[in-house]
């Protein structure tokens, strides 16, 4: 396979001034007919005319209205060349395509009854020929054409102008997009679904038409959906300035999809899971996460449509910005604190590891054999971690000055994340150069802090330094722009003046920002008349990791004391960690677990105290998981981590035990569901209680763990209970995973959650069960949901399963991948990142990993997906 390098880029030879597509639509064979009005680019190498095609079958090309003879083009497997063509031309190219075989799910393909597309990143080209590459911007006029019966619904982008009957029992509709915009931005989608409707006035006035289309049988779990996208279209006016562009906006649901949604113009295209949601069969961490995706899709109209990327070494500037945007979001809807928490827990978990691993890479590539291996946590998470440093440092009206320029500066271009940057550098008169190194040098650095204190020149220094380790293929990093936001604190806990030797007066805030430029630099802070202690990296605001020697008693004061949620949050963690970890060490060398005092007595106050929001309390009360105290140790130790863990749980509910009871009780109130924050802070608060009262392993707590479970008028509550149950072995786990099923096994929804709760199942039995299922009829390996669902969560959240000694996990990762890669490259491929960390475990480990990917790499016609990965991780 083929390397592609930034550094290679060239502006495009030929653009697109005007495409148009007819599609006679069936799913055996759909014909495709094109028209593009083509010119030469003045900015061109003045190369020969390439468009790229995949599994295409040719009928006819005509130039001009002048039919080719075989001679006078060329075609490969993936293009087709014309090596003479006028300066400005009309190409008419019929093409054949079968969307029954699309298995990869990239392109135009079937999922259940309905016919959709999937185009981004390089979709189109399994369409039509086509320059398939984001800088060549096109308006479109598409014709669709289909059995008027079997698909009543033919959808595409833009606004709908014309439609018709023919005689043969076909219909036709027209759709013109006057955006003009990449071709991996086009959709269809021809169905026979039910359509609900709303209407929103946008700041201008103007009524758009908003349509959710799903299965007739998914007519009641629209409401969630369409509420969060009226809720993201006001949002962007009020925070970003953005207003729709379209009469209307589509979001269509599917059940086979291989990301979460796509944000085509005016019809987004949603996996059925990332959109449908009704109390009875959704979670909260479902409601939560449509709402935000919901939003993060229509957010790309601007930053992702209107505004382009270049190229896909690009990605991150529509991706990590419209995840910040999102985020910004949902703390807005709901609470900004459990908002930072949850972003910061998924990008350490995740993003860290994957810049710890054999495929780190920089928010902007320099290179990739197939990009969509690029679509990345460090792509998205840690680019939207970039973005909101930019916020910070500028402040949230300096970015939003940068934001408007960026906006109007490049509306309907094409741009790259320079020119990102340099919108914010132009609006704010600041010089970015060194903040871009965040953008080109891959790795998590490292800040080690240290703080010094003279009582008799009340005096603190406090020493900040940055490092980062080597990532394949960069060896040396150069300093880092890391924004500190950090505060003092008195013995008490009140604020400590902010005042560095350098100034005239203290700042008036308890937090501020220092910015670490150097390798090491030293912050005085003066007419300190006690030793403050200090929190620093408030609210996360930047993607490092700290490095800073703190006791036990100081992070428990932190945990109590800090001024910022976030920080009182962390501090527990960074207890927990430290404590466990030694815990860790005790358990390899034989000795008594010392679980101490003070953590127990923290959590009991955090527990007791009315004052904090119950979804803190929740989030305080839960441990790290086991795959994130892994990444912590430099041989992980998978057996004693989950034996730590399970220890200090069961400590822990021995002796919080009244304090559980007591709050469960009270959060155990009948209600009628509502997506809210303070109810979904409830329920989560409740369910961790509950969680600590099963585990003091008290059959009194199976009972009522079961009355919950029967109860129940939401997923939440249900799920909740279902996953306590399968942990524990007795004929009732049985019992309940049978009643469930029986009770959802007409939703697919709730099937995927029933597959999860075994695949992460604590049962010594797992990898049994998890093979057994896949043979279940509610499983299908061509559906992503439930690969995901089963084959996905169980070598990821199911450690010490997954890393069973004997490599049973690790050989049956290797053979599911086999055989998906002959189905859907992109889906085997992101399997394979469960071996991501596979050299942090022990030599034994080690091997036996090795030999599961070495089977992978030696296996024949592999994916240019699941090769460039394995290939990284073996080299
Ligand atoms: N659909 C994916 C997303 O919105 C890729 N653009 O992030
Ligand atoms: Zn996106």
């Amino acid at each position: 396979p083929q390397i592609t390098r930034l550094d290679d880029y060239r502006a495009p030879d030929y653009l697109i001034d005007t495409v148009s597509l007819e599609f006679e639509l069936d799913a055996s064979e759909t014909r495709v007919s094109s028209k593009l009005k083509m010119r030469r680019n003045p900015e061109g190498q003045g190369g020969p005319c390439i468009l790229n095609g995949e599994y295409l079958t040719l009928v006819s090309i005509a130039l001009d209205g002048k039919t080719l003879a075989g001679n006078e083009y060329q075609r490969t497997t993936d293009t087709l060349l014309l090596p003479q063509v006028p300066a400005s031309f009309e190409l008419e190219v019929v093409t054949l395509i079968h969307p029954d075989q699309n298995t990869a799910l990239e392109g135009l393909y079937h999922s259940g009854a309905i016919l959709c597309t999937q185009c981004e990143a390089e979709g189109f080209r399994r369409i039509t020929y086509y320059p398939d590459r984001p800088d060549v911007m096109a308006v479109f006029t598409v014709t669709l054409i289909a059995d008027a019966k079997k698909w009543p619904m033919l959808l595409a982008n833009g606004n709908r102008q014309a439609s018709g009957e023919m005689e043969d029992g076909r219909h036709w509709v027209r759709w013109h997009d006057p955006h003009p915009k990449p071709s991996y931005l086009f959709a269809l989608v021809a169905g026979d679904l039910y359509c609900q409707q709303d209407q929103f006035t946008t700041m201008s006035g103007r009524q758009v038409l908003l349509e959710i289309y799903v299965d007739p049988e998914n007519h009641n779990k629209c409401d969630h959906a369409l509420n969060s996208l009226k809720q993201a279209m006001r949002w962007d006016e009020d925070v970003y300035g953005r207003e729709y562009d379209l009469d209307v906006f589509m979001i269509v649901a599917v059940n086979d999809f291989n990301m979460g949604a796509m944000e085509n113009k005016g019809l987004n295209i949603f996996n059925a899971a990332c959109v449908l949601a009704s109390p009875e069969t959704a979670t909260d961490a479902d409601f939560y996460t449509i709402q935000s995706i919901v939003g993060h899709e229509y957010f790309h109209n601007w930053s992702g449509n209107r505004v382009t990327c270049r190229d896909w070494f690009q990605l991150s500037l529509k991706e990590g910005f419209t995840v910040l945007r999102d985020q910004q979001f949902s703390a807005d809807m709901n609470s900004a604190a459990v908002q930072r928490i949850d972003d910061v827990d998924q990008l350490r978990s995740m993003q860290f590891a994957e810049d710890a691993g054999p495929m780190a890479h920089p928010v902007r590539p320099d290179s990739y054999i197939e990009i969509s291996n690029f679509y990345t946590v460090t792509i998205y998470e840690k680019g939207a971690e970039v973005v909101g440093m930019l916020k910070t440092l500028t402040g949230p009206e300096g970015f939003r000055k940068g934001t408007d320029l960026y906006f109007s500066r490049h509306d309907g271009q094409a741009v790259t994340t320079d020119d990102f940057v340099k919108a914010i550098e132009d609006a704010n008169q600041l010089d970015l150069t060194q903040f871009k190194r965040w953008y080109s040098q891959a790795g998590t650095p490292v800040l080690i802090v240290e703080a010094h204190y003279d009582a008799d020149k009340q005096v603190l220094e406090l020493t900040l330094r940055q490092s980062c380790p080597a990532t394949p293929g960069q060896p040396e990093k150069q300093p880092f722009v890391i924004p500190v936001a950090m505060g003092l604190l008195s013995s008490s806990g009140a604020s400590l003046p902010l005042q560095l030797d350098t100034e005239t007066s203290a700042v008036d805030a308890e937090t501020r920002v220092l910015t670490l430029t150097e390798q090491s630099q030293t912050f005085r802070f003066i007419h300190l008349t006690e030793e403050p202690v200090v929190s620093v990296l408030r609210g996360f605001s930047a993607p490092v990791k700290v490095k800073f020697e703190r006791d036990n008693e100081t992070l428990a004061f932190l945990m109590a004391h800090d001024r910022d949620s976030f920080n009182r949050w962390d501090a527990g963690q960074q207890l927990l960690i430290q404590i466990m970890l030694r815990m860790v060490e005790q358990y390899q060398s034989d000795k008594t677990l010392d679980l101490p005092e003070i953590l127990l007595d923290r959590l009991q106050h955090v527990l007791d105290d009315p004052s904090i929001d119950p979804a803190l309390v929740a989030r305080m009360l839960s441990l790290p998981s086991e795959n994130y105290l892994a990444a912590q140790m430099t041989i992980a130790d998978v057996d004693a981590i989950h034996a730590v863990r399970k220890y200090v749980k069961q400590q822990i509910a021995q002796r919080l035990k009244a304090g559980f009871n007591t709050r469960y009780q009270a959060l155990n109130q009948a209600q009628v569901y509502e997506f809210n924050a303070s109810q979904m802070a409830q329920r989560s608060l409740k369910n961790v209680c509950l969680g600590y009262l099963m585990a003091t392993g008290d059959p009194m707590q199976t009972q009522r763990c079961l009355k919950q479970m029967k109860q129940a008028d939401n997923m939440t509550d249900l799920l909740a209970g279902l996953r306590l149950m399968v942990d524990q072995p007795g004929p009732e786990r049985e019992h309940a995973l049978r009643a469930f099923y029986e009770q959802w096994q007409h939703d697919r929804q709730v099937v995927d959650k029933w597959l999860t709760v075994q695949a992460v199942s604590d049962l010594p039995d797992a990898l049994f069960r998890v093979k057994a299922l896949l043979k279940h009829p509610a499983f299908s390996m061509k559906n992503p949901n439930n690969v995901r669902a089963l084959i996905g969560q169980f070598c990821r959240n199911n450690p010490v399963h997954f890393h069973a000694k004997d490599g049973s996990g690790y050989r049956f990762l290797a053979e599911q991948i086999l055989l998906l890669d002959k189905l859907n490259p992109q889906v085997a491929a992101r399997q394979l990142g469960a071996f991501n960390s596979w050299r942090r475990y022990d030599a034994e480990r080690q091997a036996l990993m090795k030999k599961s990917l070495s089977d992978i790499a030696g296996a024949q016609d592999l994916s240019a997906d699941v090769y460039e990965i394995v290939n990284k991780y073996l080299a």
